[in-house]
């Protein structure tokens, strides 16, 4: 599989170097500052959701100070600046992954959203009885559960790709469960627990080929890689603004343009219509069709700063600093006796599940927690895995821009002493 895949990681032969520090960026984040149980924080749990930087902060106040109006309805001095915020960030985000037109760029709660719109808008029009959905193995349980629902309603199969032990995607099996009857991919473009970077464009490559659309799940690829919806040539894109620096509730539905013109409406209600009598009602052009009712007008004009922000320190840049300290990072753990990670993908970036033997994950956490070190332990909304690592549980540490090698010493000083606690 690896052959194949191109991922849009950069090449390690020549890393662009960041012109920031992560310890000058933790100035920037005001939680960063404070003491947890009297200690300096460490936070590394940023796949479930990352901390905000100061701009981010100040916009969402800032916004209710001096523009709050509701959108795409008042024609005040108010609701034309709030408008007017509101559709920056769309163009914002349409930069930020490359999208042809802002047309395309759907504003939702979060990734769930996303991909559930799709699952009962796309899934209801395209799909019916025989037809297949395929996902992998890796996937968190929103890119699980909307298929198995839709699947019991319209009767179609849910195809499962399986892993290799290294917990990348099996490339051999792939082509193999690839068929005419399937009718549409879904896939994480980073894992949350492993970490695997899949080869999506290859997965939309062989997924076209036989007509199937395909819909990367991207919560945990946006913050960390590059993106580019165009090269990648996906037909859906999702992702949440909360694991990018950005305020919670806001997520990202990108679609092509001729597929969500052929898609009805998600959701009834204000703004998606164009006119309505008891008799008929029209809806709205995109984007707006599928965006009913008062969008979480505040935190999407807050997602700008969070993009500027991105921007600013380079994707690119971004990627290659995160990987160092990833590096960094597993083989400061590898030396930890009794410590087992979990999958050894050749591509990856963000998350780093794992074990300590003779300590279950929730009393590791528990103990690091003493210390002021944040990290996540559990199934991490990804149960299938789990059963196929043959674990119920796993703890995760996963990075950020802001995480230094300073947050991986202080990790594994942590684990040592939940060692000798634990008198191993
Ligand atoms: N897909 C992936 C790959 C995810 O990692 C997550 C959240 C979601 C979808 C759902 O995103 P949401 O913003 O709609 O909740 N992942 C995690 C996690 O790993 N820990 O907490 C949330």
């Amino acid at each position: 599989m690896s052959q194949l895949s191109a991922p849009t990681l950069r090449s390690l032969n020549n890393p662009p170097t960041p012109a920031w520090s992560p310890e000058d960026l933790r100035e920037e984040f005001p939680i960063l500052q404070r003491l947890v149980r009297g200690r300096r924080l460490v936070y590394l749990d940023n796949a479930a959701t990352t901390q905000k930087p100061r701009v981010v902060i100040e916009s969402l106040v800032r916004y209710y100070q001096e523009l709050n109006a509701n959108v795409h309805r008042g024609i005040h001095y108010l609701s034309e600046r709030a408008t007017e915020a509101f559709e920056q960030t769309r163009r914002a985000v349409q930069r930020f992954i490359g999208s042809r037109s802002a047309r395309e760029i759907i504003f939702t709660r979060g990734t769930t959203e996303s991909i559930n719109l799709v699952a009962w808008s796309f899934g209801r029009q395209f799909l019916k009885s025989g037809d297949e959905i395929l996902i992998t193995h890796l996937e968190h349980h929103s890119n699980i559960v909307p298929w198995q629902m839709l699947c019991q309603e319209r009767g179609t199969i849910l195809r499962v790709v399986p892993l290799t032990p290294d917990g990348e995607l099996d490339w051999m099996a792939f082509e193999r469960l690839v068929n005419e009857k399937t009718k549409l991919i879904s896939v994480a473009h980073v894992s949350n627990v492993l970490g695997t970077v899949n080869p999506v464009r290859e997965i939309v490559r062989v997924g076209h080929a036989v007509g199937a659309k395909v819909l990367v799940d991207g919560a945990q690829a946006a913050p960390h890689l590059p993106v580019n919806v165009q090269e990648l040539d996906c037909d859906f894109y999702v992702f949440s603004a909360h694991k990018m620096y950005g305020p919670t509730g806001v997520g990202v539905l990108y679609g092509k343009e001729e597929l969500l013109e052929a898609m009805p409406p998600y959701q009834g209600g204000g703004d998606m219509i164009a006119s309505v009598t008891f008799e008929r009602t029209t809806y709205n052009v995109l984007p707006y069709k599928f965006e009913a009712g008062t969008p979480n007008i505040a935190d999407v004009v807050a997602f700008k700063a969070a993009l500027d922000f991105l921007d600013q320190l380079g994707m690119e840049q971004i990627s290659a600093y995160e990987d160092q300290l990833l590096h960094y990072a597993l083989q400061a753990l590898d030396e930890v006796p009794g410590l087992v990670i979990y999958g050894r993908p050749q591509y990856r970036c963000g998350a780093i599940a794992f074990n300590l033997d003779g300590i279950h994950p929730h009393d590791l956490g528990t103990i690091l927690d003493q210390e002021g070190i944040a990290i996540r332990t559990g199934h991490h909304c990804a149960q299938p895995l789990m059963d196929w690592l043959g674990v119920a549980a796993t703890a995760r540490a996963s990075l950020a821009v802001y995480n230094s090698r300073q947050d991986i010493d202080e990790l594994i000083a942590g684990l040592h002493r939940a060692r000798m606690f634990f008198r191993l």
